[in-house]
C-alpha cells in the first residue's frame, strides 16, 4: 500500500554546495520514494507565498531573500508517515541543536541556510505540493 506524502526543498545553500545528490540519497535511504522532483528558483515573491505564515516574523524578509537567492529542488515524497519521519530525518530548525545523524546536522550552516525544507502537517504537504507540481509532474 502506498504510503502519505510530504513535500521537501533543498535549499539554496545546500544547492550550492554541490549536495543535492548526498541529500537525496538519504532521504531514499530512510524509505522514502521520490513521487516528483524539480530544479527551479523561486523569485521573492514567490518564496513569500509559499512561507506566508511567516510573514508576521521578524526573519520573513530576509527568508524571502535567502529562499529566492539561487536555485533549489522541490520534491513530493511518499512513505508511511511521511510528515512527522521526514522532520525527524532532517532534525531541529537550528541546526547547532539537530541531532547527530541528521540532515540539518550535517549539511546546514546556519538557522536561516538550513539545507532542507519539510512540511509541518498532512494538509501543509498537500498546499506544498500543489504550489510545485501539476497531476501530470507527479506519480499518481
Ligand atoms: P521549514 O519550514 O523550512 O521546514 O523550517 P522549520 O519548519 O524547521 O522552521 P520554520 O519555523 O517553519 O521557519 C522557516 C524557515 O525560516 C528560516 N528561519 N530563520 N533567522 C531565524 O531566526 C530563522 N528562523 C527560521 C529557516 O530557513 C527556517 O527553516
Ligand atoms: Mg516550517
Amino acid at each position: 500500500m502506498a504510503g502519505n506524502r510530504t513535500f521537501t526543498m533543498i535549499k539554496p545553500d545546500a544547492f550550492a554546495a554541490g549536495n543535492s545528490g548526498a541529500i537525496l540519497k538519504m532521504i531514499e535511504e530512510a524509505g522514502f520514494k521520490i513521487v516528483a522532483l524539480k530544479a527551479t528558483q523561486l523569485t521573492s515573491e514567490l518564496a513569500g507565498k509559499f512561507y506566508a505564515v511567516h510573514k508576521e516574523r521578524p526573519f520573513y524578509a530576509d527568508l524571502c531573500k535567502y529562499m529566492s537567492s539561487g536555485p533549489i529542488i522541490a520534491a513530493v515524497l511518499e512513505k508511511d508517515n511521511a510528515v512527522e519521519d521526514f522532520r525527524k530525518l532532517i532534525g531541529a530548525t537550528d541546526p547547532s541543536k539537530a541531532e547527530e545523524g541528521t540532515i540539518r546536522k550535517i549539511f546546514a550552516k546556519s538557522i536561516e541556510a538550513n539545507a532542507v525544507h519539510g512540511s509541518d502537517s498532512d494538509e501543509n504537504a498537500e498546499i506544498e505540493g500543489n504550489f510545485y507540481f501539476s497531476q501530470f509532474e507527479r506519480v499518481l
